[in-house]
C-alpha cells in the first residue's frame, strides 16, 4: 500500500461530498477521535446535508441487527439507493474500523462503491454518543448517502443518545427479550417506529409477537400504529416486508407534514444534548484539574459545607454561572446583580 497522505481540511471536505470511501473512513475516524478536523469539516459540509434519510436500529444484543442491516441494505441495493451504516458501540473507546462480527455480517457489501460501512466506538468521547453519532450521520449525509442506517445495541436509555436523531427507529427483538417487552410497557423504553421480532426459526417467535402485540395495545392513541414484522434476517426472510414498513413509516411523516418537524425537534434535542454532554465533561474536568474545587468536595464529606454551597461556589467558578441571592420577606427571589 502507498504511504498514507493524510488529508487537508479542502481535501477531505472533497473528498467526502464525493463519496469516497478513503476520504468517508478517515473523517468517521476523525469524529470518533474528536479531531478539531472533523469539526471543520461538519462545518464544512453542513448545509450540503438533510439528504439522507436516517433509519436507527436499536435492541439487545444478539437479537441480530446487523444481520438484518446486511439484509436490509442487500434489498434497498437492488432498488440502487446508495446506503451508509454506522454501527455505534457505547461500550469500546475506538474499534478502529469494524468489531470483527461486523465485519463478517456486512463483508458481502464491502466491495460495493454505494455502501458505507462503519463501526464506531465512542466511550470517553467529550460530547457522548449523541455528538458522534450526529457528526457521522452528517458525514455520510453529505457524501450524497440516500440511507444511513445507525446501529446501537440498548433497551433503555443509552440508545436514545444514538437513535435519537433517526427519522425511523427500528427496534429489533427475538424471542426471548423479555426485558425488552417490559421496559416497554412500563414506559422506560419509548415506542420505536417499526419493530421486527427476528429470529423467526426460533419457536418461540409466535409468542414474542403476540407479546409484544398485547403491549402496543395498551396505546391506542397513536396516529401512526407501529408494524411489527417476524423475520429470519440470515435467509432474508421477511426482509422486503420489513423495509416496506419502513418506507410505510416514512411515507407517513412525509404526507402528514411529520418529518420536518421531526428533524426540527430531534436537531434542536441534539444541539441540547451534546451541549449538555460537553458541559458535563466540562465540569468534571475542572473539578479534576482544579484542588480548590476538589476540596469543596472533601469539605461537603466533612460536613464543613453545606452541598449547595459547593454547588454555587463550582457553577461561578467554572462556568461564571451566579446563583439567585436569597428570596426576601415576599417570596420573591432577587436575581444577582453582579
Ligand atoms: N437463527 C437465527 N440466527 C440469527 C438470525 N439473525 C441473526 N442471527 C445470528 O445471531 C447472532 C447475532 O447476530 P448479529 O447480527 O451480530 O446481532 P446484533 O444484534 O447486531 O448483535 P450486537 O451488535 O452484538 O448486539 C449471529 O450469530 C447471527 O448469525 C436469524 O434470523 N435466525
Ligand atoms: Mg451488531
Amino acid at each position: 500500500m502507498a504511504a498514507r497522505r493524510d488529508f487537508t481540511r479542502e481535501s477531505l471536505a472533497a473528498g467526502v461530498r464525493a463519496g469516497e470511501k478513503r476520504a468517508l473512513a478517515r473523517a468517521i475516524t476523525l469524529v470518533e477521535n474528536s479531531d478539531p478536523l472533523a469539526y471543520e469539516l461538519v462545518r464544512d459540509v453542513y448545509p450540503d446535508t438533510g439528504g439522507a434519510y436516517a433509519v436507527g436500529v436499536t435492541g439487545p444484543p444478539g437479537v441480530g441487527k446487523s444481520s438484518l442491516i446486511s439484509a436490509l441494505v442487500r434489498h434497498v441495493r437492488s432498488a440502487n439507493q446508495s446506503v451508509g451504516v454506522i454501527s455505534v458501540d457505547p461500550s469500546s473507546p475506538f474499534t478502529q474500523g469494524a468489531l470483527l462480527g461486523d465485519r463478517i455480517r456486512l463483508a458481502d457489501h464491502f466491495l460495493d462503491p454505494e455502501v458505507f460501512i462503519r463501526s464506531m466506538g465512542t466511550r470517553g468521547h467529550l460530547g457522548g454518543l449523541a455528538e458522534a453519532t450526529l457528526q457521522a450521520l452528517l458525514v455520510l449525509d453529505a457524501a450524497g448517502k440516500e440511507l444511513v442506517f445507525l446501529e446501537t445495541v440498548g433497551a433503555g436509555q443509552s440508545e436514545v443518545e444514538v437513535i435519537g436523531i433517526a427519522d425511523t427507529v427500528l427496534l429489533v427483538l427475538m424471542p426471548g427479550s423479555g426485558d425488552s417487552i417490559q421496559a416497554l410497557k412500563a414506559g422506560i423504553m419509548e415506542i420505536p417506529d417499526v419493530i421486527a421480532i427476528n429470529k423467526s426459526d426460533h419457536p418461540a417467535a409466535k409468542t414474542m409477537l403476540n407479546e409484544v402485540r398485547s403491549v402496543l395495545q395498551l396505546d391506542r392513541e397513536r396516529a401512526w400504529r407501529p408494524p411489527i414484522v417476524l423475520t429470519e434476517a440470515t435467509r432474508g426472510e421477511n426482509v422486503p416486508e420489513l423495509w416496506e414498513k419502513v418506507e410505510a413509516h416514512r411515507a407517513f411523516l412525509e404526507a402528514e407534514g411529520l418529518l420536518e418537524q421531526r428533524r426540527r425537534e430531534n436537531l434542536a434535542r441534539e444541539v441540547f444534548a451534546v451541549a449538555s454532554a460537553r458541559a458535563k465533561s466540562h465540569l468534571e474536568q475542572a473539578v479534576a484539574g482544579d484542588p480548590e474545587l476538589r476540596r469543596l468536595l472533601d469539605e461537603v464529606q466533612s460536613r464543613e459545607l453545606d452541598p449547595l454551597t459547593a454547588v454555587r461556589e463550582i457553577m461561578e467558578k467554572v462556568f461564571n454561572v451566579h446563583a439567585e441571592e436569597h428570596s426576601d420577606g415576599d417570596g420573591n427571589h432577587r436575581p444577582d446583580t453582579h
